[in-house]
């Protein structure tokens, strides 16, 4: 494939209810959308799922655009690819990190493949299934009282993990109420989005007694030791999510100890070639996987479904119906879940299997820029 032009337009989605995570709350998500044309005329969608602010990882949405208009682009434009497992090795050679960036072109470009193949992303990249339990990531509330009623309301809506999020302060009292009203025995798990030091061992501790299915990223964002250190005092499985931005990465966890889970995210490690690798190794290591998510628009989520849909992931991932994000989502149909909880793969239409709503994205794009050789 020979990638001619990318057209890159930022929108800027309000969510349904505002997202607070241990670093920050917010209520409006930016997202830049690309679509990439190749010498046939056939196109690939993605999205940059960088944050706002550099409080995920140091990646954001500013930066995306300058390194994709800057550095990525002309080292894409025009040249030609046997496979899109090429593209960041090749991409590697001269722009070191950026992993957001490069992944929003690549993954591009797998969905630009599936296209040209006439099969879809999911097939693609290897996937089996065709239905997917969802779970929903709960943002921090005001009080136990209103995470109990979130949580149960996410139980009845058939989600089959819970997530929430968690920081000092906000942490072992919440987690306590939501088992003293709903059981000992809901999937359960928290997610620290690095708020917490060794420390917080005693808050940690009391965490592991909460019968949760995983603690993800309770130390720093880009730490494999101390997590070793802390996994060894645990008997809840850590989870590294911002830690594991490529699969050496994934390695050196396995070989410390310092987690026993991995929640991978296509954007967070350079795109699907290294997800692939990544799910492979730790489906070799007996490692379980499952399928983060970043706020994505429907475009993102697409790519999630495609992904989620390979064996390893055997555990319900960050993957919610469009609604509860947005009024509108980019991409028709909307992402839905059925009532027990489970989204269907198109697994047997073309690429990503929704289309981009192409009209409303360019008219509300606040900036667009097509790129070309
Ligand atoms: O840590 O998993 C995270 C959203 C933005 C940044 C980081 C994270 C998240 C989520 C959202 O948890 C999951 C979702 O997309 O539903
Ligand atoms: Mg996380």
């Amino acid at each position: 494939m020979q990638i001619e032009r990318i057209t890159m337009r930022e929108v800027h989605l309000p969510l349904v209810e505002p997202f607070t995570i241990s670093s920050g709350t917010q209520t409006v998500r930016r997202v830049t959308i690309l679509q990439l044309e190749d010498d046939e005329g056939v196109t690939g969608w993605s999205e940059c799922v960088s944050g706002e602010q550099p409080n995920y990882s140091p990646e954001t949405q500013d930066i995306s655009w300058m390194v994709i208009r800057n550095w990525i682009a002309p080292q894409m434009l025009g040249r030609r690819f046997k496979h899109p497992g090429e593209i960041i090795p090749w991409l590697d050679r001269e722009i070191r990190g950026h992993r957001m960036s490069k992944a929003a072109v690549e993954m591009g470009a797998w969905e630009l493949q599936a296209r040209r193949q006439e099969r879809s992303l999911a097939q693609l990249l290897g996937g089996t299934r065709k239905r997917l339990a969802t779970g929903v990531s709960l943002g921090i509330q005001p009080s136990p009282e209103k995470l109990v009623e979130k949580v149960r309301e996410a139980l009845q809506e058939g989600f089959h993990k819970v997530k929430i999020k968690v920081k000092p302060g906000y942490d072992v009292q919440y987690i306590q109420a939501v088992r003293r009203e709903l059981g000992d025995e809901t999937p359960l798990m928290v997610d620290a989005n690095s708020a917490y030091t060794m420390r917080d061992l005693d808050v940690l501790r009391q965490l592991d007694e909460l019968n949760l299915m995983m603690i993800e990223q309770p130390l720093a964002w880009d730490d494999v030791v101390q997590h070793a250190d802390l996994q060894a005092q645990l008997r809840t499985p850590v989870c590294l999510d911002e830690s594991i931005t490529c699969l050496d990465r994934a390695r050196d966890m396995v070989r410390l100890d310092s987690g026993r889970i991995v929640n991978i995210k296509p954007g967070r490690v350079g795109g699907f070639a290294e997800s692939l690798a990544i799910h492979d190794f730790c489906c070799e290591k007996g490692i379980p996987v499952w399928c983060g998510g970043m706020l994505e628009s429907g475009v993102g989520r697409a790519h999630n479904v495609a992904l989620a849909s390979l064996d390893h992931f055997i555990i319900p991932g960050d993957l919610s119906p469009s609604r509860r994000y947005w009024q509108q989502d980019l991409v028709e149909p909307a992402w839905e879940m059925d009532e027990k909880g489970m989204m269907q793969v198109p697994f047997d239409q073309i690429g990503m299997g929704r289309q981009v709503q192409l009209d409303r994205l360019e008219s509300m794009a606040v900036r667009s820029e097509m790129l070309e050789r």
